[in-house]
């Protein structure tokens, strides 16, 4: 009886010291450090791109709201903000995994906040900041198929419709696994109107 009680988390603490024994052959970064942080006009950002840590939207939220400072999805809220973004994003995106939008060119996206969970086509931000820019690629948002999550750094390059100059927003399915960009929650008493 003690023996397999003691016995069976020897098997997974073991198991995890030779991962880091391992990991820490191969790399010199923790493994604990799976997002990117940056700040940017007071606040705290996390970007989350690691090759394996990509995630559904509401993972995505979730694992937001552990980060230290607490996280939510990212709201963007002005061009400059979204210049922060893009500026940070294009820095690291091309160690992320991409998807392959439908000419079979990869994309690197990551979640952001913007979604339309609640009422199909009120856009509204997870942090509850009120709507004050929208930076959606040509024809975005378009449900297709369902769509009520917002990414940023989509590029498309369709031979006749939407296209995205600057990297930009788009609608995808809320389930699809994907990159994510966290910001600082503002604790003390905020969005005045
Ligand atoms: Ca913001
Ligand atoms: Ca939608
Ligand atoms: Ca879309």
């Amino acid at each position: 009886m003690r023996r397999s009680r003691f016995g069976k988390p020897a098997v997974p603490v073991l198991a995890g010291m030779l991962t880091l024994v391992i990991l820490g052959i191969s790399e010199e970064r923790c493994p604990d450090t799976i997002c990117h942080m940056e700040s940017w006009s007071g606040h705290q950002y996390a970007f989350c791109y690691e090759p394996g840590d990509e995630k559904d939207w509401e993972s995505a939220r979730r694992s937001c709201g552990t980060q230290n400072p607490p996280m939510d999805l990212v709201a963007i809220n002005s061009a400059e903000e979204q210049a922060f973004v893009d500026a940070v994003w294009n820095s690291i995106r091309g160690e992320a995994t991409p998807i392959e939008n439908h000419m079979g060119n990869p994309e690197y996206i990551a979640y952001i906040g913007f979604n339309d969970l609640r009422s199909e086509g009120a856009w509204e931000w997870s942090n509850g900041d009120r709507v004050s820019y929208t930076h959606w690629c040509d024809h975005e948002p378009n449900n297709a198929g369902d769509e009520d999550c917002a990414v940023t750094g989509w590029s498309a390059d369709y031979e006749n419709g939407p296209e995205c100059p600057e990297l930009a927003w788009n609608d995808i399915p809320c389930v699809a696994t994907v990159a994510y960009i966290c910001e600082e929650i503002d604790t003390g008493s905020v969005h005045a109107q």
